[in-house]
């Protein structure tokens, strides 16, 4: 790869270089040089003409998504699934669901909640059964995605977590004092330093049984997250709500909607007023704030006061930024090159372009708005190609719209002539991704568009129809957007992250060193009993556990300790107790640790669920519990 980290946009030099790239075995190279002089239009092409070449001449009809069998795909795409609480795995351009993630949801096939330390995080996050997982975004170094971690709100309990990419598994989530409903989530850039929680609905603080209907004392707030620690460091008191955001690139800004400027409590209330507000936080200037000790502590988060006639909003360089946007905006999002935040309208059929650099040198923070297309109706979320487009979901009229972001800041307000071309999708979209356009480097070539209703587009299954997301081929600026397949999805499905597959590393058996529990090998194997405490640690390996035959007292508190010794990858077993409750997965030199107490006398066979050998349905053994004297 070239410099993917300059901030230029010229996705073309870098694709052309890459001859490793496995889509220029299926996508016609012209496209991407089409795609490359619509960028040069824009006087930020250079050095790729020498590649023109008749012979590949073909058009976006030829685009083929097919992905043969036992071939990989180009990039990993991670969809939330919304009030299912966990996060999907796709390949794309195949679309086919690799892996599901539970994030705030317990889940059997992945052990996920059974065993002590998934379980243990799972009740210290407040001990919910469900979450609604709405904006999965990876971990950047450099406005480049580093394939470390995703991070993912819970826009139900006020939550946000962590999965760590190397094992495709939630390692942490904060339950975020102070906010109900994290709606918005995503990170600081370029370096993700800080994880920014979006507080949607205004409580009162602390929410403690006071102003029970006072609703002009509620309040919500934007929650800053150490990436690391996944402690809250500090949070930001608004006026209004807020809904959607995202993060500027240059370590500085973050933008965030609203749709409930009006502070009130009642559908037709909250949307009456012709304006709401995009918040521009100073983060740098809000962590001044905090060091130099002007906040309130509630519940151990220092809240700063970042309220419109807050002492610290005086004068020209407040803290929160508040500009008048048309009406109720929803999605928000950065352009590649950090030079723009645009807003979508929602109840308004624009978008609203944000000048970045502006906005830190006028005196009135709505003089930063450079540009508002009109787009046509229910704007919802934009997506970037890298090439000066935006690519912005119509919910309304079940169209994406493509347009020119430039050509929208040099139209007059309000004008149609910066949109290029609109597509029509199956249907209502809410959000969509294209592919890597959360990174200063957008590839240009895919976008997902998740609808929320499908209606006629698959076999019906009674009526709680499937969602539809669509993949849309966008390499071709000739030919235009070319709609390719239709995928159905579980609820619910809200944004995603699409990443070239390659700036992932996804260990294939677990490091030992990476988990607390004490690895349990063959000679390990041992039962430790003390005060009505029993300790089983035991190995497990193609087709048996460590013992044939576990025996425990009534009213025991027993706690096995099991270890997958196999090295062999996708060779898993699992410790499945059922009258217990029990699953715990093992994959690989994993060890995983499970306690409970022995309260029902009898024999409980525990077996292995997963199919590992021949042998596996004989992968059992006994747990005798005495009978209490
Ligand atoms: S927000 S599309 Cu979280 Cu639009 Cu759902
Ligand atoms: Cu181990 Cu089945």
């Amino acid at each position: 790869m070239t410099d993917t980290h300059s901030g230029n946009q010229t996705p073309t030099e870098s694709k052309s270089s890459d001859d490793r790239d496995p889509l220029f075995a299926r996508i016609p190279r012209r496209d991407f040089m089409k795609a490359g002089a619509a960028a040069g239009a824009m006087g930020a092409f250079a050095g790729c003409t020498s590649l023109l070449d008749d012979d590949d001449l073909a058009s976006a009809s030829d685009v083929d998504a097919t992905v043969p069998p036992g071939e990989h795909d180009d990039y990993y795409a991670f969809l939330s699934g919304g009030h299912s609480g966990e996060i999907r795995v796709y390949g794309v351009p195949s679309m086919r669901q690799i892996m599901r993630i539970p994030v705030f949801n317990k889940e059997s096939a992945r052990g996920y909640g059974h065993d002590d330390r998934t379980s243990e995080m799972l009740e210290n996050a407040g001990g919910y059964t469900w979450g609604d997982t709405h904006h999965p975004r990876l971990s950047q170094t450099n406005n480049d995605y580093d394939g470390r971690f995703a991070y993912v709100n819970d826009k139900a309990n006020g939550r946000m977590a962590r999965i760590d990419l190397k094992y495709f598994e939630t390692d942490a989530i904060v339950d975020i004092p102070n906010t109900q409903g994290v709606h918005g989530a995503c990170a600081r850039l370029p370096d993700t330093d800080l994880i920014f929680g979006v507080g949607e609905f205004r409580v009162p603080m602390p929410n403690d049984g006071r102003d029970l209907d006072d609703p002009s004392a509620y309040t919500s707030v934007l929650s800053a997250i150490d990436p690391e620690t996944m402690d809250v460091v500090w949070q930001v008191l608004v006026d209004g709500n807020m809904d959607n955001g995202d993060g500027g690139k240059d370590g500085r800004w973050f933008f965030s909607t609203g749709y409930n400027s009006e502070e009130a409590v009642t559908e037709s209330e909250m949307s009456s007023s012709e304006t709401d507000y995009v918040k521009a936080f100073d983060t740098p200037a809000i962590e001044e704030v905090v060091d130099a000790g002007e906040y309130e502590e509630v519940n151990g988060v220092p809240v700063v006061d970042g309220r419109k006639d807050s002492s610290l909003n005086d004068g020209s360089d407040p803290i929160v930024h508040y500009l008048d946007v048309p009406k109720s905006p929803h999605g928000v999002s950065v352009t590649p090159d950090g030079e723009y935040a645009i807003a979508s309208g929602k109840l308004d059929p624009t978008a609203t372009i944000i000048d970045i650099e502006r906005l830190a040198e006028v005196d009135d923070s709505n003089d930063a708005i450079v540009g508002q297309p009109r787009l046509g109706m229910g704007p919802l979320h934009t997506a970037y190609d890298g090439r000066g487009h935006a690519y912005t979901t119509l919910f309304v009229d079940s169209q994406v719209v493509k347009w020119d972001i430039e050509a929208a800041i040099e139209a007059e307000m309000g004008s149609e002539d910066p949109v290029i071309e609109k597509i029509d999708v199956h249907y209502n979209p809410g959000h969509l991704i294209a592919a890597e356009s959360y990174t200063a480097d957008p590839q240009g070539d895919w976008l997902i568009c998740l609808n929320k209703l499908s209606k006629d587009r698959f076999l019906p299954v009674g009526p709680v129809y499937p969602e539809n997301d669509q993949l849309i081929y966008i390499g071709d600026d000739d030919e235009g957007m070319k709609l390719v397949k239709d995928t159905p999805a579980y609820a619910e499905p809200h944004d995603a992250s699409m990443v070239k597959a390659d700036k992932l590393d996804p260990a294939s058996i677990y490091d030992p060193d990476d988990y607390e529990e004490e690895f349990i090998s063959a000679q390990d194997t041992d039962i430790i009993r003390e005060d009505g405490r029993v300790h089983v640690k035991m190995h497990s390996v193609r087709n048996q556990f460590g013992f044939h035959d576990v025996t425990v007292q009534e009213g025991d508190e027993v706690t096995f300790t099991v270890t997958n010794v196999e090295e062999t990858p996708d060779m898993l077993h699992s410790l499945a107790i059922p009258q217990y409750d029990i699953n715990i997965k093992l994959a690989p030199q994993e060890t995983r640790e499970v306690t409970f107490t022995a309260d029902e006398p009898g024999v409980y066979w525990m077996y292995c669920a997963f199919f590992c050998s021949a042998l596996h349905l004989e992968m059992r053994s006994r747990l005798l519990v005495e009978p209490a004297e």
